[in-house]
């Protein structure tokens, strides 16, 4: 496809400030000693917003291929929302990409398709590329409904906005029962809901915009699993936990991944 590879490391709140920096370093020197075409592939970091500054300070001059995002935006406009983030202050980090509505938020934090539509918005609306996380539980899984369940989430989530305003959405498809489980989806399982997400959006907005999202995959994503996670034609990179955080494994990732 014309679609860019996109390889997301998610941190979660694992490195502490220390560990970030070195990873972060180490991911950029081993990108480079890996000489991968930055053509090909979009490699993103996501780390705690505590070391967002520092990562920015780090990823300098020709490595802009390798860009930065947050874990969470806020829905609210800046004001008197204590200890919230607003879109715009990240966007003045530089940030690229925010993840919204990863499934620890929204089993953990209370964050129902309503309250992720709205930081879908507050991103998009700084520009910022939200990579929207959607995906069933092993129960709906078994019951076979994962792919309404996901399609309606998909849907709730992208609540009032248009075609136009989702322009660079990325989606994430993270079946709950695969994080940090070490239990990966099969290469079916991934492509089944990655084409019913892509025909969805057709359906719903427009055969362009479903042309140009990208799907990611997300789920105890490793090196020795992605190649075979990014068979399908419509999954287009993966969203990575774990196998993330130490730079030189998640540059080998990456190379696996191309
Ligand atoms: C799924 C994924 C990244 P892991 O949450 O968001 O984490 O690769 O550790 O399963």
């Amino acid at each position: 496809s014309d679609r860019t590879l996109l390889l997301a490391g998610n941190w979660k709140m694992n490195h502490d400030h220390l560990e970030a920096i070195s990873s972060v370093q180490k991911l950029a020197w081993a990108l480079e000693d890996a000489k991968l075409d930055e053509t090909k592939c979009d490699v993103v970091v996501i780390p705690p917003f505590t070391d967002i500054r520092s990562v920015q300070t780090l990823i300098q001059g020709d490595k802009l291929w390798l860009t930065y995002g947050a874990q969470d935006v806020s829905q609210h406009e800046p004001g008197a929302h204590t200890g919230e983030i607003a879109a715009s202050f990240l966007a003045r980090l530089g940030c690229t990409y925010v993840v919204v509505g990863h499934s620890e938020r929204r089993a953990n934090n209370h964050e129902t398709n309503d309250i992720v539509a709205a930081k879908v918005k507050a991103a998009l609306a700084q520009e910022i590329t939200p990579i929207l996380c959607i995906g069933e539980s092993l129960e709906q899984r078994q019951e076979k409904t994962h792919v309404d369940f996901t399609l309606t989430q998909l849907e709730e989530s992208l609540a009032d906005l248009d075609s136009a305003s989702l322009e660079g959405l990325v989606i994430a498809y993270e079946p709950v029962w695969a994080i940090g489980t070490g239990e990966t989806a099969t290469a079916e399982d991934a492509a089944e809901m990655a084409a019913a997400i892509r025909a969805r959006l057709a359906e719903r907005y427009s055969d362009s915009l479903a042309a140009s999202t990208r799907i990611l995959y997300g789920g105890s994503v490793k090196t020795d699993n992605v190649a075979q996670v990014l068979a399908s034609d419509d999954v287009d990179g993966a969203l990575v936990g774990g196998a993330s955080l130490n730079g030189p494994d998640f540059a080998a990732l990456c190379k696996a991944a191309v």
